[in-house]
């Protein structure tokens, strides 16, 4: 079946159970997402309405009002399968549908492009890519009305920030801001095209020199129109119209010129001090200095981030060390570092001032929808899916842990919670069976033997090392299921790896060998010391506001010299329990986003691909529950109060359940719909719309069923 026909089927979405598959068209469908189609999905039933997301987002609206208790919606699949673009729709259905009317509701959604600016990039999966999690909360008051918003977000990926693979980009700010800025910001920032950086030139650079089809491309980009724009000039991105876009957004939600130029201006910092080159000194002291075209960057860097030259200078070439030699303890002395070093310093330097801009931009547009009280909110999460590419790091291994424990979560809403109320509702349905992936987590994230334990202790080490590392896992988790050595793999690629260069987890969704080189290094979020006190001494105040409250500051004051280290791994596990404990005291609703196929263009739909994705998200189990299952459920108390005043006298006498029982008789409906519980009556997948249906229809066929009770009562 092509796709044409399966999305006119499906309309692009369907549910099973009440978790919606949301197929990525990869083209716009206005209607489908316009005003009119927002408007028809107000307070109606799931399964009343073609499949939507809209339908989830009201079913957890109608959910937060009813049972007064918070909601949240958990969107995900791979990367490019539409979470980010489903989350804004979610977003913006419930702010124009249950708004207060006010700017609130307008800046909750136009947060976003400010958010993407900093965090999403292109990537050879999808041109808009989110490199960061997020949990957007929409909350409400206690008459169920907007009141304003919060965003949590997690694990902003900085490798990206000094280094791209083939073909893929920087943050998209980047480029806007080369392509967008006006000729006098330019000249203020010192900016030129993307290509004269080496923080945006490097992914492409090396693209360039591959394959055939590529060299192809590297002509076409050699077009004198291409070489104006600068080699970089991505056909498929329109970095200026992003500009203006972003800008816009920036003022809608409040940001005012003095504010957007802080951030611009520590964003050409970043990319000035990407471009400082070092060479050996060839003096016997070894060390480096600055290669003489740098000087001009290194004054740019500076004057852009408020530092002194000379010691940006200093800092990056040099080390501070404590010395113990020769019993004069507590010495420190200034270590000259290698080239290689430098550059490591230079690019650390870099992350850290970019991913603190990016905790800058969030707290900022937290500052933009503030609330006094809120009685409830509704959370959207959109966080990367499991992921498994041919080189697996650090980056890799947390989102694939964080999808286990979403994937449990998952399995103990959905499979566990179910099967459970049909055994005390006495419904009598068969048990599906479901993996339990504790054992994985455990693994993981257990004190001491856990994965991200043996990281941090190997960090702590004086001299620590990623084979070291390995081999610490190997031998603490010989004979573990979820375990082994890549050397165990299928393919070559992993199989050639040895012991110390990696392990494989046997995730839920398969098997990813994790490759340990510079997980070390990833796993530290601590600059060494005399960088540290550099921006945390800079003239600008922007800049010393974004490295306020640093902990390493003090910490490596005290250890005097000491490498100092701050957990990326265990940040993120307190941080995703926080989450998970969030996600458990909320009701819940899923969207799986699923992606037709890997080219990125509409009208695909490729089987395998599907299957596999739907297999990964847990669907399959799902499928084998609901085919024996009962997804909605009303308790008898509940229709009896709902439908007791429309009524004859002589039914509301009866107890809620019998009446119930007598209601459904008089309706005729099919005895395989629906089955009677202890408390509550269970209805086949989309029975309950049918149900609300017949009771909601015009009030002369109400009555008409209604004599029908009657008679059959007599
Ligand atoms: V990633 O893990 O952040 O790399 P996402 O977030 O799952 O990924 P995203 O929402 O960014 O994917 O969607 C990718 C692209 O698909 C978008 O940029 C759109 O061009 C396209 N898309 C996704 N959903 C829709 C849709 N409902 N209608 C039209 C869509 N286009
Ligand atoms: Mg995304």
């Amino acid at each position: 079946m092509d796709y044409k026909t399966i999305s006119e089927k499906l309309e692009v979405k369907t549910y099973v159970a009440n978790i919606l598959i949301a197929v990525n068209p990869y083209y716009d469908i206005p209607k489908l997402y316009g005003p009119e189609a927002i408007k028809s999905y107000r307070g109606k039933s799931l399964g009343t309405l073609p499949p939507h997301v809209f339908a989830i987002a009201d079913k957890a609206y109608r959910d937060m009002k009813v049972l007064k208790m918070s909601q949240s919606i958990i969107v995900s699949g791979e990367s490019g399968a539409g979470k980010t673009e489903n989350t804004k729709f979610v977003l913006r259905y419930l702010t124009t549908t249950y708004g207060s009317g006010q700017d609130i509701d307008e800046r909750i959604v136009e947060a976003n492009p400010l958010l993407e600016a900093f965090g999403n990039a292109k990537t050879v999966r999808n041109n808009n890519s989110s490199r960061f999690g997020k949990f957007v909360e929409i909350h409400f008051n206690d008459k169920n009305a907007v009141v304003g918003g919060f965003v949590s977000h997690y694990l902003l990926e900085k490798s990206r920030i000094c280094m791209q693979s083939n073909d893929e980009r920087n943050y998209h700010i980047f480029y806007r801001l080369c392509a967008g800025a006006s000729e006098e910001l330019k000249k203020t920032l010192h900016l030129d095209s993307p290509d004269s950086f080496r923080y945006l030139n490097r992914g492409c650079t090396r693209y360039f020199a591959s394959k055939d089809s590529d060299k192809q491309i590297m002509q076409s980009r050699k077009s004198p129109e291409h070489l104006k724009l600068g080699a970089l000039k991505d056909p498929l991105v329109d970095d200026q119209g992003d500009f203006n876009r972003m800008c816009v957004a920036m003022k809608k939600i409040g940001l005012d010129d003095t504010e957007k130029l802080d951030l611009f201006r520590v964003v050409s910092g970043v990319l000035h001090l990407g471009n400082i080159d070092f060479e050996e000194t060839g003096s016997s002291s070894g060390g480096c200095i600055l290669k003489n075209h740098s000087d001009q960057t290194l004054e740019y860097c500076a004057d852009l981030l408020g530092l002194d030259k000379d010691d940006l200078r200093v800092s990056l070439t040099t080390r501070v060390m404590l010395t113990t030699a020769g019993g004069a303890k507590g010495t420190v002395i200034k270590v000259p570092l290698k080239v290689e070093q430098a550059n490591n310093a230079r690019d650390a330097l870099a992350k850290a001032v970019y991913s603190r801009l990016f905790d800058h931009v969030v707290k900022r547009v937290n500052q933009c929808f503030p609330f006094q009280a809120s009685s409830n909110f509704i959370g959207v999460l959109d966080i990367a899916g499991f992921e498994y590419f041919e080189h697996n790091s650090f980056e890799q291994f947390c989102i694939n842990y964080c999808n286990e424990k979403l994937q449990q979560f998952f399995n103990e809403r959905i499979l566990k919670e179910e099967q459970e109320l049909y055994q005390k509702e006495g419904l009598g349905v068969n048990e599906v069976h479901y993996v339990d992936n504790q054992d994985c987590i455990d693994l993981v994230e257990s004190k001491t033997v856990g994965i991200l334990d043996i990281l941090d202790e190997e960090n702590r080490l004086p001299q620590p090392s990623d084979q070291h590392f390995a081999l610490a896992i190997h031998s603490k988790h010989k004979e573990h299921f979820r375990l082994t050595v890549p050397r165990k793999s299928k393919l070559a690629v992993h199989r050639n790896l040895r012991d110390d260069e990696g392990f494989i987890i046997r995730h839920f969704a398969g098997a990813v060998c994790y490759e340990t080189t510079r997980f070390v290094e990833k796993n530290n979020d601590a600059l060494h010391m005399s960088l540290e006190s550099l921006v945390c001494e800079s003239k600008d105040k922007f800049v010393r506001q974004l490295f306020e409250n640093s902990s390493t500051i003090k910490d490596s004051k005290q250890k005097a010299g000491k490498l100092s280290f701050i957990s990326v791994g265990n940040k993120f596990k307190t941080q995703l329990n926080l989450l998970l404990d969030k996600l458990r005291s909320t009701g819940s609703s899923f969207i799986r986003c699923v992606k037709p196929n890997l080219k990125m263009v509409s009208h695909q739909f490729e089987g395998a691909l599907i299957l596999s994705q739907l297999q990964c998200a847990g669907m399959v189990s799902v499928l084998d529950l609901m085919q024996g299952g009962f997804p909605s459920r009303a308790p008898f108390h509940e229709l009896y109060n709902m439908y007791k005043a429309y009524m004859p006298e002589k039914l509301t006498r009866l107890n809620p359940r019998l009446f119930c029982k007598a209601l459904f008789k008089a309706l005729g409906l099919n005895d395989n719909d629906f089955k009677f519980g202890l408390t509550k009556v269970f209805f086949r997948p989309g029975k309950f719309a049918e149900f609300d249906q017949i009771m909601k229809s015009d009030p002369d066929h109400l009555a008409e069923l209604l004599k029908k009770v009657n008679k059959w009562l007599l």
